[in-house]
């Protein structure tokens, strides 16, 4: 039966309250429907979504020709488990190789447990092929990382909020400065034990820090050097998002592990991959990690399709021409007003750095005014606000956008 809606947004609000865990602080809008770069509140206002979940929806939201991958399948098989082989994951694996080539696919689920196994894999590939002792690996990690919430990957957060109270953590892993090459340079030339070196190559939920470009050059060469795998976690700035099919493309680097998830799925399910060739991804044998939905033909019918709409409407080239005309329409604020410090990013994945302590409300007011104004962008870390739209976005919607967030920004001057 058709879900109509019934219920007002404060009745919803108030069932999450008090049905719900606390782990979110949502902005105070009940979202109902989405298309494109557009969302509606369950009152019938419309939006544009400025944070596509993260990253998850870079192809616009209820993408017609995802859906239809989805609804198809749907219907003829959803889950086998991997104790049986399925119709669409041999397929799906021969055409992310072709896409990216790397050797083999592991498909997971959330973008954590992609992370987990490619830590997994680092390990193994560390005991197994590099012949470091057994238990005594290390996996460098960059200070203000973000990787996912589980046990594993926030034993290495040097966030607070991440990390703290969820002890004892898991040790095995080092932290050193995000771009800066010498102190990298200095822990790989001091630790024999080292496996492996994990990173963003922008760093996303600190505030979109895009490092320099040479830094991740520099990286990639002095992990091959010391034959550390050089592993990127491309979950959030993968996919077209920041005018490449894969943010390490600005930097010419062919990483050792490439992790994806998010618009893997084009944002209707949860998938995740981790590419590495047959030297890293064979020293895990059979019955050594899985994962019941792992790379079930639902998964795979949605992604190839996802990955399809991606090069079929070259949303890699719109993010890039799309980005350079949002920054350009921003740049302004901030030499006109004292409250911007700083306009970021590559491709659509930008921010604006709010004038404020971290602990100051103003981000949050802001996102408050621009909901008001028809545009829903959420602040990271506290005075940081990211801009992420779905990579469908036309020149006209950006300048649209543009003028919402002047307009915003500027009734707090
Ligand atoms: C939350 C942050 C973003 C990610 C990178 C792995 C994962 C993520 C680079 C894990 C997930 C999400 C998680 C979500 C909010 C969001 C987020 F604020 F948490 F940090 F985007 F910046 N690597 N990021 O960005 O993927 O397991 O979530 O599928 O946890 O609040 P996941």
């Amino acid at each position: 039966m058709q879900h109509t809606q019934t219920l007002s947004a404060e009745s919803l609000i108030a069932l999450e309250e008090k049905y719900g865990a606390h782990n979110y602080h949502p902005l105070p809008v009940v979202l109902e429907r989405g298309e494109g770069v557009h969302v509606w509140d369950v009152e019938g206002k419309r939006y544009f979504d400025f944070l596509s979940a993260y990253s998850a929806v870079n192809q616009g939201h209820c993408h017609p020709r995802i859906v239809k991958a989805l609804t198809d399948q749907a219907q003829k098989l959803t889950l086998t488990s991997r104790a049986f082989y399925n119709s669409r994951l041999g397929e799906f694996e021969k055409y992310i190789h072709d896409i990216f080539g790397y050797d083999k696919v592991l498909m997971m689920n959330s973008g954590a447990e992609a992370v987990e196994t490619a830590l997994k894999l680092c390990r193994k590939w560390a005991y197994e092929k590099k012949g470091i002792p057994e238990d005594r690996a290390k996996i460098i990690f960059a200070s203000h990382n973000f990787h996912g919430r589980t046990l594993a990957i926030i034993s290495a957060s040097t966030d607070p909020m991440s990390r703290n109270g969820f002890g004892p953590y898991i040790s095995g892993f080092e932290v050193v400065p995000y771009n800066d090459i010498q102190a990298l340079q200095d822990l790989v030339l001091e630790d024999p034990f080292l496996a492996g070196f994990i990173v963003e190559p922008i760093q996303g939920e600190a505030g979109v820090v895009v490092p320099d470009m040479s830094y991740l050059k520099a990286a990639s060469q002095l992990c091959k050097d010391a034959n550390i795998l050089f592993i990127a976690d491309e979950i959030q700035t993968g996919l077209a998002r920041t005018g490449k099919m894969l943010c390490v493309d600005h930097a010419g680097i062919r990483p050792d592990m490439v992790i994806l998830g998010k618009a893997l799925s084009g944002g209707t399910m949860p998938v995740s991959a981790v590419l590495a060739d047959d030297r890293v991804m064979l020293c895990i044998k059979p019955g050594e990690h899985g994962s019941t939905y792992g790379g079930n033909p639902l998964a795979c019918a949605v992604a190839q399709e996802s990955l399809q709409v991606i090069l079929d409407e070259k949303l890699a080239e719109n993010a890039e021409e799309m980005g350079e005309i949002f920054r350009e329409g921003l740049h302004s604020l901030v030499t006109e007003t004292e409250i911007v410090k700083e306009v970021r990013g590559k491709g659509l994945l930008n921010a604006i750095v709010i004038n404020c302590e971290e602990t100051s409300d103003l981000a949050w007011n802001i996102c408050v005014k621009l909901m008001e104004n028809g545009l829903l962008a959420k602040p990271t870390h506290g005075n940081k606000i990211r801009f992420a739209p779905p990579l469908v976005i036309t020149e006209e919607q950006i300048y649209e956008s543009i003028a919402i967030i002047r307009k915003s920004i500027l009734t707090f001057t």
